[in-house]
């Protein structure tokens, strides 16, 4: 589905797509050693958290409380591993920390907070990323700052109410400065999200609010980061991409397969995800 014309976008993607398998790898070896984490919402992420994080947001671990910042929040903060594993290759936590996840007094909890540098919001209670995403839109154009602000939701979480007065809020005051990334991965706890509380149609019901919408492929880096370095998508609207994606995507055993959400990796599960991957010099 790639349609972008924009060369350096296509450029810096391959660097992109390498930086994705590093941290899947860094995510799966994260997971393993401490047999917990969200293996499937993470890869299903990480394609847009690596395009967001290395092509796209104006954030800067040397810099990192720069008010002017654009701020990332992680509404399905259950895909920590994955923002984890990014935040080590950007700077902002030592690679070795990763290794404390899950253990006691580690700041690498289950679900992320901003105990851990580069975190902006603490999250993890699914619905409330894009209410306060939406705040700090207000905020920031209250500031008449040019930050932006952009908020990844998993497709089930959309099913809390919270998120409904957020987006009709952000659609009532115009925030173009803020961005919603929807993982569309039709997939939430060990079901379908068309099964248990139906989100279609998406698009019309986001535009029915006052925002601007348009649906991307989630692993399509090139495109992402000609859509992404384009925003907003209208002038006077909040933009919504609704980002096709595959939970579990990047190992084949886990692509699509429900039982992915929390399940643990076994060493041989471990070693073979990371071989498919091609950096089996992670563990
Ligand atoms: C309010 C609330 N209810 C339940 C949970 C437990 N929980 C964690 S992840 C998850 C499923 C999320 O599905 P989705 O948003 O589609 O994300 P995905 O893992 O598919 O990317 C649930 C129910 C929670 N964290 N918060």
């Amino acid at each position: 589905m790639t349609h972008n014309s924009d060369p350096s976008a296509t450029a810096d993607a391959v660097e992109i797509e390498r930086i994705a398998r590093r941290a899947r790898a860094l995510s799966l070896r994260t997971a393993f050693h401490a047999q917990d984490g969200h293996l499937g919402a993470d890869m299903s992420a990480m394609d847009i958290l690596c395009t967001l994080y290395f092509g796209v947001l104006r954030v800067d671990a040397q810099d990192a409380a720069d008010p002017d910042r654009d701020r990332f929040v992680l509404s399905k903060a259950h895909a920590s591993t994955a923002m984890y594993s990014v935040l080590s290759l950007k700077g902002f936590i030592p690679e070795e920390e990763l290794e404390t996840f899950g253990r006691a007094n580690s700041r690498l909890s289950t679900v992320v907070s901003t105990r851990v540098p580069g975190v902006e919001f603490s999250t993890g209670s699914l619905g409330h990323g894009l209410p306060l995403a939406t705040g700090a839109a207000l905020a920031g154009r209250m500031d008449s700052s040019a930050r932006r602000i952009v908020v990844l939701c998993g497709d089930g979480e959309l099913q809390e109410g919270s998120n409904w007065e957020a987006l009709m809020l952000a659609g009532t005051h115009g925030l173009s400065n803020l961005t919603l990334i929807v993982d569309r991965n039709l997939a939430q706890k060990g079901a379908s999200t068309e099964d248990i509380n139906a989100l279609e149609p998406l698009d019309d019901k986001l535009r029915s609010f006052g925002w601007a919408v348009r649906h991307i492929d989630g692993h399509d880096v090139p495109d992402m980061l000609s859509v992404l370095r384009s925003l907003p998508l209208a002038e006077g609207r909040p933009s919504c991409l609704i980002a096709a994606t595959v939970k579990g995507k990047g190992v084949s055993f886990m692509e699509s397969d429900l039982s992915w959400h929390s399940r643990r990796l076994t060493r041989e599960m471990y070693e073979r995800a990371l071989a498919e991957l091609d950096e089996g010099n992670v563990r």
